[in-house]
Parts: C-alpha cells; structure tokens; sequence
C-alpha cells in the first residue's frame, strides 16, 4: 500500500500518525506541495482532485484523509477506541469530523497562508485588518473546541484517543507552524493537547510535526519564483 503525503499537510500528518501508531505498512511516497508534484501526471492517475493525502492499495486509489483514516481503520481492525462501535460515541466522532472542515482546518489553515505563505509568495505582508479577521474565526473555533467538542471530557470521545482527536490536534498546530501560540492563556486546550500527545506517543508526535514546526525557517529558504503557480489561489481563497 501506497500514502502520498507531505507532513506540511495537517490531513497528511493525521494518515501518517494514525498508520504509524497501528503498525499499519505502507510505502511512504513524498509528495512536494511545494513543488507542486500535485500537478503532475503521474499523481493525477491516482488523485484527480489533486490534493494530498491519497492512498493506493493495489489497483484501488483513495482521496480525502477521513475516507482514508477509515479505510485503515477497518481494513486493519485498528482498536475500538479509534472510531468506537457505540453508536453515540461513534457519532460524537463524526459530529467533531463533519465539522472541522470548514472551521478549525479552515481559519487555521487561513492563518498559516496568511502569516506566513502570502508574504513569501506575494512578497508583501497582508493587511493587518485581514489577519485580525482571520485570528477572530480561529479563537471562535479554538473555544467551540473546547466548550461544545472536549468539554470536561479527557478526550472529545470520552476517556479514550478517537480519530476526532487525531484529527483535530494535527489542524490546530497548523498556526502554530506560523509563530502562532493557540495554547497561550488556553490551559484546557493545552491539557487535552497534552493527553493527545501522550496517547500518540511524544517521540511519533514529534516526528510528524517537525515540518511544520520548523515551517518558519523553512518558508525562508523557498524559491518565490517556483511558488507563483499558488498565486491565483491565494488571490481567490485568502485575500
Ligand atoms: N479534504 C481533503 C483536503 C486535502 C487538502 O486540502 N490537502 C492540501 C494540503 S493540506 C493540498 O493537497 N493542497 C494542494 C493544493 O491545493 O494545491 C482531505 O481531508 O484530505
């Protein structure tokens, strides 16, 4: 089996943590964002929608981190506690999964182009009233995570790590990749993130972040020149 993945990705970094923890083989394929291999020929024969993170397993191709995550899970009978068969938990998790997409991984995404990407690609930094605006709709999503998603829950599920959790730590480090501290003055947030981190293992959690967290410096060594092909998308989606 085959992952295209790109730990710049929060949905790549969830499919690579979720496949490492359960002992999972797969073929690690790299797949440069940056460099837009998403473009190319040979990805488009196994994502059409051109975004990572995609699977092969034999002739069989998937797009989309939660179908994947799902895949996995049942494909090699991961514990219960991943996507548990009761049916109120189980629903818990995919209420947090239906969700996310357009809040915490969009306004945290949103922050991340904005701080860091836009500057580089455009080569001016954005209008301050834009990135108020952008950090508004993330604290908004940051407290609906704490107060309707972990609650005085140790974990969104219950009293066990869920895909819901795995799902959500990796978009909510996103900013941080930026230089932006989300668990400053969040000591509810920081300990569900600490109990996440335990439960997935610091060594693994750390591994998968590393890009990110080392997104700052690495932003700084790219060609501007090679990342214009982002430019319409940016002009669209963020500004
Ligand atoms: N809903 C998709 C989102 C995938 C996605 O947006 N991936 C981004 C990276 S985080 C990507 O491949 N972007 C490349 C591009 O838009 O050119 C999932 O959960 O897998």
């Amino acid at each position: 089996m085959e992952l295209y993945l790109d730990l710049f990705s929060q949905p790549c970094r969830s499919v690579y943590i979720f496949a490492k923890k359960n002992n999972i083989p797969f073929e690690f394929k790299q797949l440069s964002l940056m460099d837009g291999e998403q473009y190319g020929e040979e990805f488009g024969k196994i994502n059409l929608i051109r975004k990572a993170p995609a699977l092969r397993d034999g002739d069989f191709c998937l797009a989309e981190s939660i179908a994947i995550l799902l895949y996995l899970a049942e494909k090699y009978k991961t514990p219960d506690f991943w996507y548990p068969p009761d049916l109120q938990q189980r629903a818990r998790i995919n209420e947090y999964l239906s969700w996310q997409h357009m809040a915490i991984r969009m306004h945290g995404s949103k922050i991340f182009w904005l701080r860091l990407m836009i500057p580089k690609v455009l080569g001016v930094d954005v209008p301050q009233d834009k990135l108020d605006a952008a950090l508004e709709d993330l604290n908004g999503s940051l407290k609906l995570l704490e107060d309707k998603f972990i609650q005085d829950r140790p974990f969104i599920a219950g009293e066990h790590i869920s895909l819901a959790d795995l799902v959500a730590i990796v978009e909510v480090m996103q900013p941080v990749g930026s230089g932006l501290d989300v668990f400053e003055g969040r000591p509810k947030l920081s300990a569900w993130r600490d109990r996440v981190q335990a439960a997935i293992g610091k060594e693994l959690f750390d591994e998968a972040h590393q890009i990110i967290l080392g997104a700052q410096e690495r932003v700084k060594l790219l060609d501007a020149g090679k990342l214009q092909f982002f430019k319409p998308k940016i002009l669209k989606l963020f500004l």
